[in-house]
């Protein structure tokens, strides 16, 4: 088969089994865009911005486990396209981006709408790529959907120079079904020497603590996760990314840790003697300051990538492999293994979480006129039945979504953890709409993050992807709000949302429906409206009490037994004292 340039990037991604390309034209991929319109079975989304189609392919990623697929221009289409590609690699999620370049002969010769996309992507993506010949193109796509997905998944840049995609230039054409990369082998099986002297530190542990994040996920790992911690028995926390590997509703799930996590979470993870971690990195917002990070612990950690381990916290025993590799053989030591595990021990342990559990550390106050935020993502859980798919945006909203919408599957919770991009939680819906388009998807948004990218209203029109917004609208940068009220004495900087649109008339502008909620008691029948329009995208513009603050909160610079706690958690914990339940 003969093809030219753009008809072997067209091909490719059939090859590959691509489903949708989330893009927007320009000069640079002309070629492309017209090889695209003479082809059938690839779809392409025409986004409004590219930040949107890179987030839109990421949602896909995040939802399927499959690559996400985007196609943008040279120069402004590139950058662009930055902020979704550095929201992928901090979350470690597989995508592919072919940006169009400048004429090969052009380039560095400050072209219209040149820039150096592989130098601007070096330090945001996993690996990038610039194609100088023609002939390598297929065996280069083949390498970037490889190095996407395999190893620590992450997002890869593929920018092709005009010429290459030239119509008239034909070369063979064949599938290279496998890649050979001398320098790329990532390690999926971990040590058995190590895995053995793991097991047996764990089946040992007086108070033993298992902390899931991502990578359990990535690896499609959840299922053997929950055999292991039920065979076990043991308390197991996981980190925003890692939520719905283990069930959101399982006793034996304690809750997310870290910044916003439960006090049971967090201060298990401080008493602990053993912890055992999966997939996750101990980035600050888990940690707090790392001098006094579970100090009492041994640790174990196991990550398919050897730069995150002891990158920040020391790990007495390292394991690098994939989680699901090592898992099922961690299973395996733990039934051969003639060492049982510690009940009594474990049993006291169980008794201290629970004292710490009855302290109901996410109680808020329920009223009567104003609507908690809170309050809206549990009303959200009981009209969903907690089967929605759910995206968020950053902020505030983004951790009450995180602690009061339980998530029982993996891929379900979709958020911007390591980056925190606002503007992520709409065009993420639409990749995810798209790979399911029978489920519902939600993306719980704040009026501050929505504006970001709320272009993409237009893509789903234009599709009928028909996805719910949950606008927790509070008027304030409500996250940057929080943070000047409890460390700038309240001197509130340029948080407020003055002169905010009408978010009603907006979604109707865009042909959709909107809904403004202003009462608690028009929450339940709102949210079941918008859930019973099927087909329509409709925008819940929720009025939510303006100072409403998450908690726990770990500040900056605190210990995980130092937590700031609400004022209802410490009435509570105080009734408990008195009556000295509290173990
Ligand atoms: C692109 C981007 N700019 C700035 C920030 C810093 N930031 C984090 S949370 C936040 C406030 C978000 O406000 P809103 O979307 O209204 O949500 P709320 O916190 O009120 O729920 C800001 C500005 C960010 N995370 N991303």
């Amino acid at each position: 088969m003969e093809l030219s340039g753009s008809e072997i990037i067209i091909q490719f991604l059939k090859d590959e089994g691509v489903e949708f390309l989330f893009g927007y034209p320009g000069g640079a991929v002309l070629h492309i865009y017209d090889a695209l319109q003479q082809q059938e079975g690839l779809k392409h989304i025409l986004v409004r911005h590219e930040q949107g189609a890179t987030h839109a392919a990421d949602g896909y990623a995040r939802a399927t486990g499959r690559p996400g697929v985007c196609l943008v221009t040279s120069g402004p289409g590139a950058t662009n396209a930055v902020t979704g590609i550095a929201t992928a690699f901090l979350d470690s999620v597989p995508l592919v981006v072919i940006t169009g370049q400048v004429p090969s002969h052009a380039i560095g010769s400050d072209a219209f709408q040149e820039v150096d996309a592989v130098g601007i992507t070096r330090a945001c993506s996993k690996h990038n790529f610039l194609v100088k010949d023609l002939n390598q193109l297929a065996e280069t796509l083949k390498k970037a959907f490889y190095v996407a997905t395999t190893g620590r998944p992450g997002p890869v840049v593929v920018d092709i120079p005009k010429d290459i995609t030239a119509p008239h230039i034909k070369i063979p054409y064949e599938y290279p079904k496998t890649v050979e990369m001398r320098s790329y082998n990532p390690n999926v099986k971990g040590h058995p020497r190590q895995i053995k002297r793991a097991v047996e530190l764990l089946l040992n542990a007086k108070r033993p603590m298992i902390y899931t994040g991502g990578g359990i996920i990535m690896a499609e790992a959840a299922e053997e996760l929950r055999q292991f911690v039920r065979k076990l028995g043991f308390p197991i926390t996981q980190t925003l990314m890692g939520l719905g590997a283990f069930p959101g509703t399982d006793p034996l799930f304690i809750g997310m840790l870290g910044m916003h996590g439960t006090y049971e979470a967090n201060l298990a993870m401080h008493e602990c003697d053993v912890l055992l971690c999966i997939g996750a990195r101990f980035d600050d917002r888990i940690t707090g300051v790392t001098g006094t990070f579970s100090p009492y612990s041994q640790k174990i950690h196991v990550d398919i990538d050897p730069a995150s381990i002891s990158k920040t916290i020391n790990a007495d025993i390292p394991i690098v492999g994939s989680a699901k590799q090592v898992l099922i053989e961690m299973m395996k030591q733990v039934e051969r293994s003639d060492v049982q595990v510690d009940q009594p021990a474990v049993d006291d342990w169980w008794k201290r979480i629970k004292s710490w559990q009855s302290q109901d550390s996410f109680a808020y106050a329920k009223t009567k006129d104003v609507i908690q935020p809170q309050a809206a993502v549990e009303e959200l859980y009981r009209v969903t039945k907690g089967d929605a798919y759910v995206t968020s945006d950053v902020g505030q909203h983004q951790m009450f979504a995180a602690q009061f919408y339980p998530f029982d599957e993996p891929r379900r919770w979709i958020n911007s953890g390591g980056l925190g991009t606002m503007g992520f939680g709409l065009p993420a819906a639409m990749g995810v709409k798209l790979a399911f388009p029978d489920k519902d998807v939600a993306c719980i948004t704040g009026e501050g993050s929505i504006q970001m990218c709320i272009q993409e209203l237009s893509t789903c029109l234009q599709y009928n992807i028909p996805v719910k917004i949950i606008n927790l609208n509070n008027r304030y940068l409500g996250m940057v709000r929080q943070w000047q009220e409890f460390f700038y004495d309240k001197r509130y900087s340029h948080v407020y949302m003055d002169s905010l649109p009408d978010f009603v008339k907006l979604a109707e502008a865009y042909g959709h429906v909107g809904i403004q909620v202003t009462h608690p008691d028009d929450l339940h029948d709102a949210m079941e409206e918008a859930f019973k329009l099927k087909d329509r995208t409709v925008f819940l513009d929720i009025i939510t009490d303006q100072e409403a603050n998450v908690f726990p909160m770990i500040s900056s610079g605190k210990a995980h037994n130092e937590m700031d706690i609400s004022p209802l958690q410490r009435d509570k914990q105080a009734l408990l004292k008195a009556s000295g339940e509290l173990v």
